[in-house]
Parts: C-alpha cells; sequence; structure tokens
C-alpha cells in the first residue's frame, strides 16, 4: 500500500460523516466512550484520529508553507531536471531539514527518477514524501521509544538551555504518565532562577503529583539526592527531574549536570533512565548547536522538541535525527496539556502533509 493511502487509512474516519474533534467535543466522545458500547478496536481507531488530529493542528504552519511552496515548485517546474532538484534543495533546506539529509533526499530523488523514466515533476510529489519517511527511519539502531522500567523506579533527568520549554514540558509529562495510572514525582533541580521551584510547584499542583524542592539557592545534587531517595521510599514509578536553563556560565552548568547524574547513581545505579534535552523548534539551526554542545559533556538519550506549534520549519525533525543521531521522543505541538505528543514518524508526515493524504482517494497507482 503506498504511503498516503496508509496514513489515510490510520488517521481519517471511516465514515463519510466528518467528525468534529475539537475541544469540547471531546469530551461528550469519550463519555459516549465509556458507556461500554464501543470495542476495543473502535476505540483505538478513535484514538489515532485523536493523535492525528493533533500532529495535523500542531503542524500547520510548516505545512502550509511546505505545501505551498512544493505547489510553486511543480507549477514552475514541469519537467525533472537539475534546475528543478536544485530549487527543490532550497525548498528543504529553508524547512529546517538540514543540509546533509538534503542532499540525501535529492540525491535518492534523482535516482528514482531515473530508473523509473519519471519526466513530470508532479509524478514525483509522493516520493518526496515517501523518501523523507524512508530517510528518517532508516538509522534504526536508535531507541525510539521512552525507557520506561516495567518494575521500580524510572528516573527521567530533563536538560536544555532557558526558556526551550523544560518545566512546562515536564508538568505535561507528568499529566500524561499519571493519565497512564503511574505514580509519579517531580524534582525541582532549578534552584538558581528565581521563580522556577514555584512554577514546578505550580504544576505538581495542577496534575497532582509531588514535588521534592529545597529553598532557591541551594545545591541541585542535593535535591536530587532527597528525590530520588523519597521516591524509592514512596515507590514512585517515575520521577522527572527539572534543571536549570541557565547558570553563570556553561561549564558551571555542565559540572552541575554531572554531578546531579552522579549523586542520583549513588541511589539507582542504572539512572537517569532517560535523558531527555529539550530544544525550541522555532530556534531552528540553533538547536541545533546546542543539542551538540550538550551531546558533548553529557548523555542525551532523547530530545523533546517543543513549539512545533509555533514555526513553520518543521523540518528540523529530520535534521536532528540524522544530523545529531539522537531520536526525538517528544514534540511539543501546543499549549495544552495533552499537546506533548510522543514522537512517530508516520504522525510526523501525517501532520506535515495531511491534505495530500486527503487528496490520496481514487489514485490507485503504486509505486515500488
Ligand atoms: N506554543 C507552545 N509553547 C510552548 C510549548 N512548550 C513550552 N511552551 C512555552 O514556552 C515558554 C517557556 O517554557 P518553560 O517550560 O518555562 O521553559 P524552561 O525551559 O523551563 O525555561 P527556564 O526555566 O527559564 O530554563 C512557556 O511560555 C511555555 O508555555 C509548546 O510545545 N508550544
Ligand atoms: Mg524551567
Amino acid at each position: 500500500m503506498s504511503l498516503f493511502k496508509r496514513l489515510k487509512d490510520k488517521f481519517q474516519p471511516k465514515s463519510n460523516e466528518v467528525k468534529d474533534l475539537s475541544d469540547e467535543s471531546l469530551e461528550s466522545q469519550t463519555e459516549a466512550l465509556d458507556d461500554g458500547l464501543i470495542s476495543i478496536d473502535e476505540f483505538e481507531e478513535w484514538e489515532q484520529e485523536q493523535i492525528g488530529y493533533k500532529f495535523k493542528v500542531g503542524l500547520e504552519k510548516s505545512r502550509e508553507k511546505f505545501q505551498s511552496e512544493i505547489n510553486e515548485l511543480m507549477a514552475r517546474y514541469r519537467t525533472v531536471d537539475e534546475d528543478f532538484f536544485e530549487a527543490l534543495e532550497e525548498v528543504l533546506i529553508s524547512a529546517d531539514v538540514g543540509f546533509n539529509t538534503v542532499m540525501e533526499l535529492t540525491d535518492e530523488l534523482r535516482h528514482v527518477a531515473k530508473v523509473n523514466n519519471i519526466t513530470d515533476t508532479s509524478e514525483l510529489r509522493e516520493t518526496i514524501v515517501e523518501k523523507m519517511v524512508e530517510i528518517y527511519e532508516r538509522n534504526d539502531n536508535l531507541p525510539e521509544t521512552v525507557n520506561i522500567q516495567e518494575e521500580g523506579l524510572t528516573v527521567i533527568l530533563v536538560v536544555g538551555v532557558n526558556g526551550v520549554g523544560k518545566t512546562t514540558s515536564i508538568g505535561k509529562l507528568a499529566h500524561k504518565y499519571k493519565q497512564e495510572g503511574k505514580n509519579v514525582m517531580l524534582a525541582a533541580g532549578d534552584t538558581f532562577r528565581a521563580g522556577a521551584i514555584n512554577q514546578l510547584k505550580v504544576w505538581g499542583e495542577r496534575v497532582d503529583v509531588d514535588v521534592i524542592s529545597q529553598a532557591e539557592g541551594s545545591d541541585p545534587a542535593a535535591v536530587m539526592f532527597d528525590a530520588v531517595n523519597a521516591a524509592k521510599k514512596r515507590g514512585t514509578d517515575i520521577l522527572i527531574c527539572d534543571t536549570a536553563g541557565r547558570l553563570q556560565n556553561k561549564g558551571n552548568l555542565m559540572n552541575e549536570l554531572s554531578k546531579m547524574k552522579k549523586v542520583i547513581q549513588k541511589v539507582v545505579p542504572e539512572a537517569p533512565h532517560e535523558s531527555l534535552l529539550v530544544l525550541d523548534a522555532t530556534t531552528g539551526q540553533n538547536a541545533l548547536s546546542q543539542a551538540k554542545s550538550f551531546k558533548d559533556v553529557t548523555d542525551v538519550s532523547g530530545i523533546v522538541l517543543t513549539k512545533l506549534d509555533g514555526t513553520a520549519k518543521g523540518g528540523i525533525v529530520l535534521a536532528i535525527k540524522n544530523e545529531l543521531g539522537i531520536p526525538v521522543k517528544f514534540v511539543g505541538l501546543g499549549e495544552q496539556l495533552d499537546d506533548l505528543q510522543e514522537f512517530n514518524a508516520e504522525n510526523y508526515v501525517y501532520g506535515l502533509f495531511a491534505d495530500m493524504v486527503s487528496n490520496a482517494e481514487g489514485d490507485d497507482e503504486e509505486r515500488a
């Protein structure tokens, strides 16, 4: 089955009647689901539609920009030639896909066009998208799933420069895991910025989970020690640790992180199970260089890419995985509590190309 057909089956309502998935209707739909009249299959289908909808809304800016540029490109260059590929490269680079990834992608497209004798640019439209997914999934030795322990405590350390969305993401993660029935606790490791501890406490209240903290200015490693011990004692499933985004200088920040890790490992030797680096998608290439500096000094097991809803350059996801070799594990698609979603390449591509997917109907052509 072609990629677009598969995505269409996965995310779009089967009924002719298009469901309104917007805010208030969600609650009534959930209630309708609770009456026991719906099968597991139907529930899973409904859930997929919800997730598809979230990605579609969150990636709206990127989708609009990308699609209009691709349409313009196809209108301007009708025949597949070097000029077309060069113009396509420009479009992809301006979407923050990343230079090396763009070159890899267009080289493969050149090959596909040659082998299949494709001369009409519009025939390459779907292949462009397919190749993006293919390239994304190629580096398959990277663990995409979040390393949550089946039993015992899971420690998640959340790092990143100031303002990228660490604390907000922690709140959303806590909410997500709590919804899944886990026992969640937060550790207020940003003791440096005035107000940071309070901000985390507000999140703790909002999603109803405990927050372990000490006074402003205290040693964050000591907070971690307290928190891990408390989590073990209370039988917590998941401890999520906030950290400072800014200290006197970069060296201090990195030293502090390694000290925190050491202290955590004294109590739970295999922790942290995840070190999530939060990056702000709206900062584009700057996010990539932040990731490089963090990667140099500390292990990063996954990226939380926030504010995708705020950028038209959603191609950054591809650049992160291909150019840094770190999987994106979560994406921020908005400011609501459930707008932090687990990343998945198909959901992402659906969000970026939903209109093209919708139009895929009736096109029975399949390319090998
Ligand atoms: N639109 C949108 N806004 C977001 C998202 N994630 C975070 N934000 C906003 O980004 C701003 C900064 O978020 P924080 O969580 O305070 O960032 P931080 O990394 O903890 O910042 P410091 O504590 O200063 O290091 C807040 O206004 C959030 O609402 C997202 O996915 N989408
Ligand atoms: Mg913070």
